[in-house]
């Protein structure tokens, strides 16, 4: 493969309703595309980055510019290129996961697309469809809590989440208890709480929760630890897995009993896979976690959410529930579900009248 050039697209996305968690209020997304231009096809990456660095160190601009300055030239002096290629080339420079993934995203949805073959099956992926479930955010009440919860296990939900920070956890959670009984339920803090907190959540312990997600700071694995033998509830990380090799530290500190796999987070969806297969190795279940993504990430994570070691429903929601207009074609939940892909590379592209209504700027960079 030859990489005639890269464009960097940025798109601006209203959300249906403000979400809110412990680091900040999200209105609209602000979404860096990568697409990559080869002789024989063209590829899309979604870069998850969000507009400022409060969940990560990364954040759109700086993905940009990583991008254009440094990630883009190194591989284009690559002496071979294919999605394999992407990360080895990119290893000299650290962090930068976010927009390692969307690069590495587009070559492979390229690369995929050119030989017509899924990017699920390219993963392993083992199911036709996958179970959904919703995160909801922070809610000035109980009663409009009640009210979005209700909604969204109408539709179909397998599974809901709660965003919680101290202030807003045991109560929230007692409600949605008595209002929806024994519904799959879990919890995710973004790294809210102290280990001197510990005490405190444990009085979620006789709600029965799934789990409770990145409850500390996201270098604390001695402190998730400790954590997780004085609560009942299962620990899982996000924030804290960045790659195989945090994956496989946290379960043997004990940890991490269930882990979140975000593709954007941990350096793309090959990395991805092998995080997944440290967990199934380890038996611990994994599930696909989301950035609010648009059409074109969803995709990939529906592909990846359908691997046999995900064994809980993912953040992988309708698209209604981020955007009344969606990038692609939109994905719609049907009894809980949604389908996974089944054309070459992602199996979804942008539909070119939406993509030029939010569209804010391009750049086209020639190789
Ligand atoms: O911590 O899982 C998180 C959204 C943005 C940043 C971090 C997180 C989230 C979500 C939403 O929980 C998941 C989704 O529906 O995409
Ligand atoms: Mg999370």
């Amino acid at each position: 493969m030859r990489l005639e050039g890269v464009e960097l697209r940025r798109v601006t996305m209203p959300l249906v309703a403000p979400f809110r968690t412990s680091f900040g209020t999200e209105t609209t997304r602000d979404v860096l595309l990568v697409r990559v231009v080869t002789g024989a096809a063209e590829g899309w990456g979604e870069c998850v980055a969000m507009s400022g660095p409060l969940y990560s160190p990364e954040y759109t601009e700086a993905a940009a510019d990583v991008l254009r300055r440094f990630l883009i030239p190194a591989l284009a002096a690559a002496p071979r290129l294919d999605a394999y290629a992407v990360g080895p080339a990119l290893t000299p420079f650290k962090g930068h996961r976010m927009a390692k993934a969307a690069l590495e995203t587009a070559v492979l949805d390229a690369e995929l697309r050119e030989q017509g073959r899924p990017l699920a099956r390219e993963l392993g992926a083992v199911h036709e469809r996958v179970p959904c479930g919703v995160s909801v955010g922070i809610m000035s009440s109980i009663g409009e809590l009640l009210d979005a919860v209700g909604g969204y296990l109408e539709a179909g939900y397998r599974r809901i989440k709660l965003k919680i920070e101290p202030g807003w956890d045991v109560e929230p959670v007692r409600a949605v208890r008595e209002h929806f009984g024994d519904v799959p339920l879990q919890v995710d803090a973004n790294t809210a709480y102290l280990p001197s907190d510990a005490r405190h959540l444990a009085r979620l312990d006789p709600f029965g929760l799934l789990l409770i997600e990145q409850p500390l700071d996201e270098e604390d694995l001695l402190g998730h630890a400790e954590l997780a033998r004085r609560i009942s509830t299962p620990v899982c990380l996000d924030e804290s897995i960045t790659s195989a090799r945090t994956a496989a530290a946290a379960i043997t500190l004990g940890a991490a009993a269930i882990v979140n796999v975000k593709p954007g987070r941990v350096g793309g969806y090959l990395e991805a896979r092998r995080i997944h297969d440290v967990c199934v190795a380890h038996g611990v279940p994994v599930w696909c976690g989301g950035m609010l993504e648009t059409g074109l990430g969803r995709a990939a994570n529906v592909a990846l959410a359908a691997l046999p070691g995900f064994l809980l429903p993912g953040d992988t929601s309708a698209s209604d529930r981020y955007y009344r207009t969606d990038l692609t074609a939109p994905f719609v939940l049907h009894d809980g579900h949604l389908p996974v892909p089944a054309g070459p590379g992602l199996g979804v592209e942008p539909l070119p009248e939406v993509l030029r209504e939010v569209s804010t700027a391009t750049e086209w960079i020639a190789l």
